[in-house]
């Protein structure tokens, strides 16, 4: 059973061309002018054709802070799809002490429930032997990527040593490391020094962790990784000193690479100083949203090539599930939505706006995700062979976005009332067309867990390190020591 995708645009992260798309077992197949008839026909008239989205940092149905986040892989998905994302990647989260397999055998079992292609990164949030031992078996089952939290001091924050120890070993193993950067230590003194002080509002949760702590942890983890020669993620990428960080090492050679969120791109910390406690405690994550300056450096960032994806880190909680923190903004669950609104907003504010191309939209959204993560060009790309997940994008059609009308199981959303423009006609998963205008036609269980790929593995620094302490060459007869 094939399907054909007529009259539309096709927009990749390097070409734009006017080509039809014929799709079969859920790949395609062929693209060309006029394509052979049969099947299903699509109408793209008007709209793009595009890899769908891949959102590499959702928390679906995560234990975080006493609670679980609000939506699971069944209404997560249905959400990313909705909204032209194709695949996430979420993170399987070892309780302190536990496997790491048993972790993901925990996040598998959450995942049958997918509507949509899915992966998982590893979190390392402890560290020992068997820690160690099992990051090989990891990545031999297709998980090639190991989130640090440097944050969450007491749960999920792994300090330098812990960090040292397994960068160097995915650095063997051809891993790619991630962090959430943030000085734990810090951020941990300065809420318990406003909470004395009787700051207990949403407000203070946004003082207590100030750009300094995102630069600092930023540098720190770029400097650990260069030592370790390890490619580095850094998640969340939300201020000009995070940034600057990244654009230096990149500038020297180093393999890193920023993630800043659309709610970081779009909405600024004046939500916080809203008198409504729920309107800013809805909007409580890590890190908190920054002031306009350091927006106007992540957009800069993302068209000059210095940051290089845009994610959600949807982690979204019910405004019961925040009122926790009522009296106490240290125990309000760090989070937000976005997975349904990541694309509309990237196209309204960015494209539209003229701060990206549509190719560059194409790259931050889809395909240097599957670049990086190991999976490309199965996914993050329209090419013969490559999986159908694809979304046909009318760039005119609107709408004003409303928390009454939105898959995820959250009973707000922080981007209520904004219009965007650019939405999706159609998006497929592997060849089936799940949205039609709006209309699901999901189907859970439908998403398939995808195996990623490791790198070539690097093993070497990047910095004089290893040259440093490496052991000295011992001469042999006749022939002369030479360096390292
Ligand atoms: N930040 C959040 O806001 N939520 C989940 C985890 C994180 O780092
Ligand atoms: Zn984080
Ligand atoms: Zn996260
Ligand atoms: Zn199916």
């Amino acid at each position: 059973m094939s399907t054909i995708i007529r009259n539309g645009t096709i927009v990749t992260h390097d070409l734009t061309c006017k080509a039809d798309v014929r799709i079969e077992g859920g790949r395609i197949a062929g693209i060309g002018q006029g394509l052979a008839g049969g099947g299903t026909e699509l109408d793209a008239t008007g709209c793009y054709i595009m890899p769908g989205g891949i959102d590499p940092h959702t928390h679906l149905e995560m234990p975080f802070m006493g609670t679980y986040s609000a939506d699971d892989f069944d209404s997560g998905t249905r959400a990313a799809l909705a909204g032209g994302t194709t695949m996430v990647i979420d993170f399987a989260l070892p309780a302190p002490g536990q496997g790491l397999l048993d972790a993901l055998a925990m996040w598998h079992n959450k995942s049958t429930r997918a509507n949509c292609d899915y992966s998982y990164h590893m979190a390392v949030t402890w560290w020992g032997e068997q820690v160690f031992d099992e990051m090989q078996a990891v990545v031999d089952r297709g998980i090639t990527s190991f989130k640090h939290f440097m944050a969450y001091k007491g749960s999920l924050m792994v300090n330098d040593d812990e960090m040292f120890a397994s960068f160097r070993r995915l650095s063997g193993l051809g891993g790619v490391a991630m962090v959430h950067a943030e000085n734990g230590d810090l951020v941990a003194e300065v809420s318990a020094r406003l909470l004395r002080e009787g700051n207990t509002g949403p407000e203070a949760h946004a003082y207590s962790r100030p750009p300094e702590v995102e630069g600092e942890a930023t540098n720190r983890a770029i400097m650990i990784a260069g030592m370790a020669g390890v490619p580095l993620y850094v998640v969340h990428t939300s201020c000009e000193q995070a940034h600057e960080a990244i654009r230096r090492a990149r500038q020297a050679g180093q393999r890193v690479w920023g993630e800043p969120l659309i709610q970081h791109l779009t909405l600024d910390d004046s939500e916080y100083l809203n008198p409504d406690w729920d309107h800013a405690a809805r909007r409580v994550m890590s890190p908190p949203f920054r002031d306009r300056r350091h927006q106007d450096s992540l957009w800069a960032g993302l068209s000059a090539g210095s940051l290089s994806v845009v994610a959600t880190d949807h982690c979204a909680f019910t405004t019961a599930q925040k009122r926790v923190g009522l009296g106490d903004f240290t125990r309000i669950p760090n989070g937000t939505g976005g997975l349904e609104d990541r694309l509309p907003m990237l196209w309204t504010h960015g494209v539209r706006t003229g701060r990206l191309t549509m190719n560059e939209f194409v790259a931050v959204t889809s395909t240097n995700v599957a670049k990086i993560f190991g999976m490309y060009p199965r996914k993050g790309a329209v090419a013969v062979g490559a999986d159908a997940d694809l979304v046909v994008w009318d760039p005119e059609k609107r709408k004003v976005i409303s928390a009454g009308a939105q898959q995820s199981a959250i009973d707000y959303n922080v981007f209520e009332g904004q219009e965007v423009i650019g939405l999706p006609r159609f998006t497929l998963s592997r060849g089936k067309v799940v949205v039609h205008d709006g209309e699901m036609r999901t189907e859970e269980g439908h998403g398939r867990f995808v195996a990623r790929e490791a790198n070539q593995p690097v093993n070497r620094a990047l910095s004089t390190w290893r040259a440093l302490t490496a052991p000295r060459p011992v001469a042999r007869a006749g022939i002369p020591a030479t360096g390292v």
